[in-house]
């Protein structure tokens, strides 16, 4: 077994979901016959606590010109950024600033520095969704970030008073080269902020389908502090924030540079008592992710022997954890409505189920709509009040499986 991305130590699985395609790989029929698999399986390392897949595809083929997740289709994930860029301008030194975002995607966040007028870059490999960000105005390079895009940056433009990366640390498999390069870029006073799903979230709510290709770490503040101080930083501060189901949003800085905030001694020692890191915890998990797959097929071939419709919302990356891992068929969920124009006329990775726009949804609403998009729930359901005024039912699976 090869062993763990950050300390090297033997990890030990405990979660094996079998042979599964990438998350994203949407595909068409032609492309069924050499659809791409590998195996899914989650480890923990004992030594610096990190959650992380054992194998992860190579990155070139998840993130390219292919890449069909757009940050802005997300109303609220617009509204989080546009927050999270408004508090980032306001600690930036006086005089000529520079913002540097990893995993800049479409610049749903970097285009309140743009418009701003403040110096930025966006570093994102992902050419479909820079492109975006490109035309929008926001100052984006088509490339993985790492300690040799670093360098080329702090030569360009100096080096960064502010660094971002939100939902990116976690889908990077050499994680050293990019807080190396995150170590090089910092200005000596700059401060960096990663935020990502918090694994201990992942655990409460049984959101098991977090899990797929891009992730390829579960972070905690623990396993975050060891990664980071082994390229002299330190994680300053941790705030839980509402969006993907439960993320922690951590401040970074040079040691010193500001006081450790008391919150984040105080999480180190819940990670503790929560036993994030106890056997058991990892054995209640698997068993809460049987149960629920368990319950989720009996509701979905109940609702097909009664001839309710059910088609699937949202096209998400998680489904295709959710779809593959439980066995969901095309005979139980008739599309998925999903709002993307790239994933028109695609069949999700795997099991093949055809993906639809969202104006089929609407013209002939099903029985119950299976929500993939858990996480924007609120958001999703304040849309649809029409579908439910109508008798349509949600059928949700995290935390565990309900009908609303
Ligand atoms: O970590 C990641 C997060 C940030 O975003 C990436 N690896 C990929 C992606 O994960 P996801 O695909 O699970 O993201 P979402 O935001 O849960 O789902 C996005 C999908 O849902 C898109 O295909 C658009 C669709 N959607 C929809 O059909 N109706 C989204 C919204 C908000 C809607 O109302
Ligand atoms: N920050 C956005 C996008 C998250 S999706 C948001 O929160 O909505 C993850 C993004 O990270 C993808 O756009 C992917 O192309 C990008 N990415 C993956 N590896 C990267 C790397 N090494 N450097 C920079 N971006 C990376
Ligand atoms: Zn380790």
């Amino acid at each position: 077994m090869s062993g763990c991305r950050v300390c090297r130590s033997a990890i030990e699985p405990f979660m094996d979901f079998g042979r599964m395609p990438l998350a994203n790989g949407f595909l068409t029929p032609d492309q069924f016959a050499g659809e791409y698999y590998f195996n899914l399986r989650a480890a923990y390392c004992p030594r610096c606590t990190l959650v992380q897949l054992v194998e992860q595809p190579q990155r070139e083929r998840m993130f390219n010109e292919r890449y069909p997740f757009f940050s802005a289709t997300s109303v609220r994930m617009q509204a989080h950024f546009a927050a999270l860029a408004g508090e980032v301008i306001a600690t930036l030194p006086p005089g000529d600033p520079f913002v540097v975002e990893i995993g800049s995607n479409d610049g749903t966040l970097l285009r309140h520095a743009a418009n701003a007028g403040i110096r930025h870059l966006g570093i994102e490999p992902s050419a479909s969704v820079a492109e975006i960000a490109i035309a929008g105005g926001v100052a984006s390079l088509c490339r993985f970030f790492d300690t040799e895009v670093a360098r080329e940056i702090v030569a360009a433009h100096g080096q960064a008073d502010a660094i971002v990366g939100a939902n990116t640390l976690s889908h990077v498999a050499d994680l050293h080269a990019v807080v190396e390069g995150i170590a090089m870029l910092l200005a000596p006073a700059g401060r960096c902020v990663i935020e990502d799903p918090y694994w201990g979230n992942v655990v409460a709510a049984t959101a098991f389908d977090q899990i797929y290709d891009e992730h390829a770490s579960y972070f905690t503040l623990s396993s975050l502090s060891y990664l980071f101080a082994q390229h002299g930083l330190a994680v300053l501060d941790a705030i839980p924030t509402d969006v993907h189901g439960g993320s922690m949003r951590y401040l970074v800085g040079r040691p010193g540079s500001k006081p450790a905030a008391a919150r984040a001694e105080r999480l180190l020692d819940h990670e503790q008592a929560m036993g994030l890191h106890r056997p058991e915890t990892f054995a209640g998990f698997r068993d809460r992710v049987t149960n629920t797959g368990m319950a989720l097929l009996t509701l979905l071939r109940s609702c097909k022997a009664e001839g309710k419709r059910v088609v699937g919302y949202g096209a998400t990356s998680k489904s295709t954890t959710t779809i593959n891992f439980f066995g969901i068929t095309p005979d139980l969920v008739e599309f998925i409505s999903d709002t993307t124009p790239a994933k028109h006329g695609m069949f999700s990775p795997g099991a093949h189920l055809p993906v639809r726009p969202h104006a089929e949804f609407a013209a002939r609403y099903p029985e119950r709509a299976l929500l993939f998009l858990w996480n924007h729930a609120v958001e999703v359901r304040a849309k649809e009040a029409a579908f439910a005024r109508g008798g349509g039912k949600w059928i949700v699976y995290v935390p565990t499986v309900q009908e609303w």
